[in-house]
């Protein structure tokens, strides 16, 4: 059993390609196949989006089961990042910086099985707000997001001036979306000791699994 598979995938032109390949190719696990039928359809995609620098590859880490004391440094996602865990849930990152942002449209296109968006928000960013939401607001309008429940997690919670998530929900002007909408307040700075939400973070996934 895979507690944790994690595979990196730089963009090319065919994304969606390498995207079905590197997910094949993430479900091998020494030797023995478990992308079949019976695991892919136990395996549910979330589709992790958000700026970059908001903490996405930080908070996927937190997600999985580490050593205690371990330190995550992480590094911006240059393409994006398939993460396996647990064997049912299956975290799709996609850089958040400009260029790759640029991409994103390409994934919402393939995207037509997604139990959940996680939209990770550096809440104590101010300057980055109405970017973010910009953002968000192109994703949600993709046929393919139509009925797909939105998580959004506002990140960094120890710094000053952070934003909880219910005031970046109306701020966001997701009062009134036609979907799920709901919200977790996280921090996971690199002292992974201090983590906050993140239990309340899983348990929530698991709702929509
Ligand atoms: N203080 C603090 N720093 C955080 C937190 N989460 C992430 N960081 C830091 O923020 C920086 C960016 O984190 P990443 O997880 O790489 O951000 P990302 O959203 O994946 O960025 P891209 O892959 O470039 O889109 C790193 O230096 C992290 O250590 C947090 O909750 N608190
Ligand atoms: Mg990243």
């Amino acid at each position: 059993m895979v507690s944790r598979a994690f595979i990196t995938v730089g963009i090319g032109a065919a994304v969606a390609g390498s995207a079905y390949l590197a997910y094949k190719f993430l479900c091998q696990d020494e030797g023995e196949t478990i992308g079949n039928d019976k695991e892919e359809s136990r395996s549910k995609r979330i589709l992790v989006l958000g700026l970059d620098n908001s903490g996405k590859s930080t908070i996927i880490h937190g997600l999985s089961a580490k050593k205690k004391g371990e330190t995550f440094v992480s590094k911006p996602t240059e393409g994006f990042n398939i993460v396996c865990i647990e064997d049912s849930m299956n975290f799709w990152e996609v850089g958040g910086s400009p260029k790759y942002r640029t991409y994103w449209p390409k994934f919402l296109d393939n995207a037509h099985d997604l139990a959940l968006l996680i939209y990770v928000i550096d809440s104590a960013d101010s300057s980055r707000m109405s970017e973010s939401s910009d953002a968000l607001q192109m994703v949600l309008a993709h046929e393919n997001m139509k009925n797909v429940p939105l998580l959004l997690c506002a990140n960094k919670q120890d710094l000053q001036h952070s934003k909880p998530f219910d005031y970046i929900i109306k701020e966001f002007g997701l009062l009134n979306e036609d979907r799920k909408v709901t919200g977790v307040d996280t921090a996971v700075p690199r002292d992974s000791d201090k983590q906050v939400g993140i239990d309340d973070l899983k348990e929530r996934i698991n709702c929509f699994l």
